[in-house]
């Protein structure tokens, strides 16, 4: 009896510390030292849970001091489910995270089938508010409404459902099941709070306003606050404002002469996140987007990878407005089951209003930084026709590396009208190892020593009627030997100034993801790779030029990266 109560005690006492991660019986994510040969994917200073699936950045803010992230999770398996909560962790620095307990799961009729993506709005004296999405209890699509319990807990540990959600069903000619994802709420000039949400009627895609003043009783508008056709469902809308002058961010009610606004918009169907700029007409309730949704390469992308269901918010502390992006898995499902896990976060961006007012600029948060190591450079090196050159000295599976090139004499670029090629299509066909003339040149990334693995992240430069453009694409072709791959090749067309004749790259390398910012992060692509042979200590790094034209690396400086604190667990929510 005694031994039986013994060992009642013992396992108590072990899932108890287990839970509280204080003690672990798998490696914490993480470093080049810690992570497994049989997890050689696992990434070191992108966020990510411990294990089990997660999908889209939910209500991220900065509270009293600490970030936060909330994300879609689903506690009970590798895969998407039927239950899928939000998670929560908090950080100081936007790349060291503690995990928190889960701070929304299903317990009311209104979102007992799964609490799905929302955002956090902060009210007049620091409160704040979520708004997500709950699958209730007939799989209808409604918005719920959360408050903190403890506004003086700057980690925000617990969350207090309105007993009387939902506060928002969908309206007329909007699908049940298809109204989900309220963004962060704007304060106009009335008193009134205004939320966007995503919707679908048939084949329209509909971005529907809410409006509250007191976030309980909320009016919502039947008469579309943006609509496109033969696109299906819009999930996770987002609408702010940007400034026109400079990369500071502005708060999500500014309103003045001194901003332009973003509606981002994400389709289920085309899983990617456009984003239109244009004037926000408040009294009238709408946005006069300058550009319309198109289906095709002309639409404005934040990111021409793998990057969905983003989310910003503005970081008053820094004065800045910053992106989260969902990074899925371009491995089987099985894979996932096999790993244990699902679903990256990018590492999140600064976002604002490029020069040309034209289209968006994103940078990774200076605090990824404070992660670099060893250092290595390059400089005034020119890379002749068919050149490779190794950046030696640094993991290169698990590295920042940014590069500028010297363009030779444009004039002799290939011509092409852009109109009517479609870059991603152009990207595949004029892959890496192809020769032009001014490119392919750029990074070879995750790269085996005889080359058979490699991602290569390159430009070519073509001359356009009445100007010149250049390609970025990132080859994924070659990226694994293995066979069961998502290896899309992704690519857009950029403008070149032929009077700076240089272009820049930037990529964050971690292990299975590249996330690279072309000219100074005007053209974004991030990867998902799954090298067989390029993995830790076997992993090379190389920039090399294939075009018949040389190139020169004017200036190269290359990173190892340490690894960040993911996988640590808030104890004080244990007790
Ligand atoms: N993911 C959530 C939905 C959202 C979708 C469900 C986007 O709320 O529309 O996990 O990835």
């Amino acid at each position: 009896m005694e031994r039986l109560a013994a060992t009642v005690l013992f396992i108590c006492l072990f899932s108890f510390l287990l839970n509280c991660g204080i003690i672990q019986i798998e490696a914490s994510p993480g470093s080049v030292d810690s992570i497994p040969e049989t997890q050689p994917y696992r990434t070191s200073y992108h966020f990510q849970p411990s294990h089990n699936w997660m999908n889209d950045p939910n209500g991220p803010m900065y509270y009293k001091g600490v970030y936060h992230l909330f994300y879609q999770h689903n506690p009970y398996a590798a895969t998407f489910g039927d239950r899928i909560i939000w998670a929560h962790s908090v950080s100081y620095d936007l790349i060291n995270w503690i995990h928190l307990n889960n701070a929304i799961e299903p317990s009311q009729p209104s979102d007992i089938n799964s609490c799905w993506s929302g955002s956090v709005t902060i009210l007049p004296g620091e409160k704040p508010v979520i708004l997500y999405t709950g699958i209730d209890a007939n799989k209808h699509q409604v918005q719920n409404l959360a408050t903190p319990k403890n506004l003086s807990d700057p980690f925000l540990r617990e969350w207090i459902k309105y007993p009387h959600n939902p506060i928002m069903r969908p309206p007329i000619g909007v699908e049940l099941d298809n109204f989900r994802d309220p963004s962060t709420a704007w304060l106009g000039k009335d008193g009134k709070w205004r939320v966007v949400i995503g919707a679908q009627n048939g084949d329209e895609g509909k971005v529907i306003l809410g409006q509250t003043e007191d976030f309980v009783n909320w009016t919502v508008d039947a008469n579309p606050f943006y609509l496109s056709e033969n696109t299906g469902v819009v999930e996770c809308p987002d609408f702010y404002p940007v400034s026109i002058e400079g990369a500071n961010g502005v708060d999500t009610s500014e309103e003045n002469l001194n901003v332009r606004h973003v509606l981002k918009i994400g389709y289920l169907r085309i899983p990617h996140d456009f984003y239109f700029l244009g004037k926000y007409l408040s009294d009238q309730n709408s946005f006069m987007a300058d550009t319309k949704f198109t289906g095709t390469s002309l639409d404005l992308r934040y990111d021409y990878g793998k990057f969905y269901a983003s989310k910003t918010f503005f970081d008053y502390a820094k004065s800045r407005r910053i992106l989260w992006g969902w990074v899925n898995e371009s491995d089987t499902r099985q894979d996932d089951i096999d790993k244990g896990w699902a679903g990256l976060q990018s590492i999140p961006r600064q976002v604002w209003l490029d020069k040309s007012g034209k289209r968006l600029v994103q940078w990774p948060v200076e605090e990824v930084e404070e992660l670099r190591k060893e250092q290595v450079s390059i400089t005034g090196e020119k890379l002749v026709s068919k050149s490779l050159l190794e950046v030696s000295g640094i993991t290169a599976s698990q590295a920042d590396v940014e590069v500028l090139f010297e363009l030779p004499d444009i004039e002799n670029a290939e011509g092409i009208d852009p109109t009517k090629v479609d870059p991603q299509i152009l990207c595949s066909e004029e892959y890496a190892a192809q020769s032009g003339i001014i490119g392919p040149f750029g990074l070879s990334a995750l790269a085996s020593e005889d080359q058979t693995e490699q991602t290569a992240i390159f430009f070519r430069i073509y001359k356009a009627p009445n100007r010149y453009i250049g390609l970025m694409c990132s080859d994924q072709s070659r990226s694994s030997l293995r066979k069961d791959l998502d290896k899309t090749t992704y690519g857009s067309f950029f403008d070149v100034d032929p009077k700076t004749r240089t272009i820049s790259l930037r990529s964050l390398i971690d292990h299975s993801i590249i996330e690279s910012f072309g000219e100074g992060g005007r053209v974004c692509i991030t990867s998902r790779v799954y090298p067989s042979l390029a993995i830790h200590e076997n992993a090379h790094l190389y920039v090399f030029n294939n075009g018949s034209q040389s190139v020169t690396v004017s200036k190269l400086n290359a990173w190892s990266m340490g690894k960040a604190d993911i996988g640590h667990q808030d104890t004080i929510s244990c007790f």
